[in-house]
């Protein structure tokens, strides 16, 4: 039977047991590339629903990031990608259901969207260790870009910190992913410089670009082609914090970032000369213009808050006869000075037709500066100039006409929040994040904990260079990242040897390229994602290790639920469900969930999590439990 079924038929909402009624009992996983049709563990929610940080609130494990599995990489609605994936049982359980080898277009990574969700990254590539906060040589982050081989790369980190650009830093060969979630202890930044994306099929995560220095944080041109930033930040430029101007990238995702803190006196968020581009679950930021100055083919505009601008959106700003198209949805405009516009500078062009054609819906601007959020207008009574108002969305195709046989969506479309709901997610999730539950520090570091800070209090704070570095974080005004110990990686291939051992690979032989079989996983099994790309989406969502638990011995796991949603009202309610490889319970504080393995089990574990305020805004997401024969990691 389904889960679902499964749940209700036992009347169990705060505790969830595979091992009792629902499943066979405990098993280790089969060893991955055996090509077992089903985990023998039983697993019981589908392959693909565990997306994290990404997932939508429509239902748990059935979120955005379900959708390779299920439905081809469309956006699927609210629980059918999780349910649809899971068959019925045969009274032993529920197995995982996987989808075909090579019958679906794989993600960057489950919970990707928007135009950008289908990069390649370096999936098959090879694997490199940054074992150096240097700029350039062996070990660099550098070193490793300039030398990705045709194959593609996937870059990881032994080292978190600040490193140093002085100058551009260029990459030119695509094929690329830049793991920053790897990074052990505080995180991965780069400052003094400009990152200049000039390749396609890259994938970029939790990674900081704070240039604090030159120009332009982050620059992209048209030889970016298919390409997803999540988690990040990017700030402290002196021009822009991420721009293109005139060769404009194409099929581009930005999601889940922050963009602020362009230095005065420019101060810019970015100009975006774009082809097809998506923006979503973002933060723009105490900038004083182009947040961002939008002349895209299409600008898909979706669940982002906008705070503490002079010049806000910008709609294209230009004469010359041109068609710039944006979509602006589920979207917060808070100011930090008192304004009566969040969209702005649309003109007419020379002809008298107007350059700019918008379509706004669920759109809040809180102009106010009272301190509280509310709203003082709603769509188009926030935007000003002479532009096209649209009736509907325009659609998500190569050439914006209606959705077809012969006329298909690109990328993913993205799951679209309620504006309240996505602002308080903004809150819980953009930037980069420290993602184990048994780190001893806060979720964010200084520089992004103040920034959402500021939103959450609507502080007007705008930074030059000299007020930069009064700012009272330390470290010229940029914040200290410290790293820890990188865990022991024998082989190189980029999964730690504690992580091979419990999954059942070979921490002896590189096999960061086996294709993960149809087993319960952090990325959907048996349809193309490679062993490593399971380790990385673990470690980009809720996850911790605990120790196998053998006969009486008493081992478990406790994950602060309220720390990853701390956009939620106080009192939010939480539950817990789906859970793999053991049980799941709420402590009596109300937000602490405490996994206990089944005995004996080790391998890929974890559960579902969803916490629901008093505005019935629900955030859901998947927490990755490792059980191991110990809990160490090094
Ligand atoms: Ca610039
Ligand atoms: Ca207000
Ligand atoms: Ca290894
Ligand atoms: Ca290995």
């Amino acid at each position: 039977m389904s889960l679902k079924s499964c749940l209700s038929r036992l009347g169990l909402l705060l505790l969830v047991s595979r091992a009792a009624a629902c499943s066979p009992g405990s098993a280790q996983a089969p060893a991955p590339g055996s090509g077992a049709p089903n985990d023998s563990g039983g697993a019981s929610h589908s392959a693909g629903g565990v997306a994290g940080l990404s997932s939508s609130g429509a239902a748990i494990g059935a979120s955005a990031g379900g959708a390779p599995a299920s439905s081809g990489g469309k956006a699927s609605g609210g629980a059918a990608a999780g349910e649809a994936n899971a068959t019925a049982g045969s009274g032993s359980g529920d197995p995982v259901t996987c989808a075909a080898p090579g019958s679906k277009p794989l993600l960057a990574f489950p919970g990707a969207e928007g135009f950008g969700a289908f990069a390649k990254g370096g999936r098959g590539g090879d694997v490199y260790h940054v074992t150096t906060l240097a700029g350039s040589g062996a070990g660099s982050l550098a070193y490793g870009i300039e030398n990705t081989p045709a194959a593609g790369r996937t870059i990881v980190f032994d080292v978190s910190g600040y490193a140093t650009i002085n100058g551009t830093l260029r990459v030119t060969k695509p094929l690329l992913t830049i793991a920053g979630q790897t990074a052990p202890g505080d995180g991965f930044a780069l400052k003094d410089g400009t990152f200049w994306l000039s390749a396609g099929e890259v994938i970029i995560r939790h990674i900081r670009f704070r240039d604090g220095y030159s120009a332009d944080s982050v620059d992209m041109d048209s030889k970016a082609v298919n390409f997803i930033w999540d988690h990040c930040d990017m700030m402290f430029s002196h021009d822009e914090n991420m721009s293109s101007f005139g060769t404009p990238p194409e099929n581009m995702t930005y999601q889940y970032s922050i963009n602020a803190w362009g230095l005065e006196t420019h101060s810019c968020g970015g100009l975006w000369d774009q082809g097809k581009v998506t923006a979503h679950h973002t933060l723009w930021a105490h900038n004083h213009t182009r947040n961002p100055k939008a002349r895209a083919a299409l600008l898909d505009w979706v669940n982002n808050v906008t705070f503490d601008w002079d010049i806000g959106f910008i709609m294209g700003d230009s004469s010359t006869p041109i068609r710039w198209q944006a979509n602006v949805r589920g979207s917060s405009f808070v100011s930090g000075t008192a304004k009566t516009n969040a969209l702005e500078s649309a003109n007419l062009d020379s002809n008298g037709k107007p350059n700019f054609h918008l379509f706004m819906e669920d759109c809040a601007l809180d102009g106010n500066i009272n301190g509280v959020l509310d709203v003082t207008k709603t769509d188009y009574e926030m935007a000003s100039g002479d532009y096209e108002k649209m009736n509907a969305a325009f659609p998500l195709t190569a050439n914006f006409q209606e959705v077809g046989p012969s006329n298909p969506v690109v990328g993913v479309p993205v799951t679209q929040d309620d504006r309240l709901t996505a602002y308080k997610k903004v809150i819980s999730s953009v930037g980069p994040l420290r993602l184990d539950v048994q780190y001893p520090k806060p979720l964010r570091d200084e520089v992004d904990a103040l920034v959402v800070s500021d939103l959450v209090t609507q502080k007007h704070r705008h930074l030059n260079y000299q007020q930069l570095e009064a700012n009272g974080l330390g470290n010229g005004g940029l914040g200290t990242l410290s790293s820890t110990p990188a865990p022991t990686d024998t082989d190189k291939d980029g999964m730690p040897d504690y992580w091979e051992k419990a999954v059942g690979l070979n921490p002896a032989v590189d096999d960061h390229n086996s294709i993960v079989p149809c087993v319960f996983a952090y990325v959907p099994g048996s349809v193309g994602y490679t062993s490593l790309e399971d380790y990385l989406q673990w470690l980009a969502i809720p996850h911790g290790v605990v120790a196998k638990r053998a006969g009486a011995a008493d081992t478990s796991l406790d994950v602060d639920m309220a720390r990853f949603t701390s956009g939620l009202k106080p009192g939010a309610v939480y539950t817990v469900s789906s859970a793999v490889g053991g049980t799941v319970s709420i402590a009596a504080d109300g937000h602490t969930a405490r996994f206990v393995p089944d005995v004996n089990f080790i391998g890929r574990a974890g559960f579902n999590f969803s916490g629901t305020d008093s505005d019935k805004s629900t955030i859901a997401m998947d927490v990755g439990v490792l059980v191991a024969e110990t809990a160490a990691t090094n």
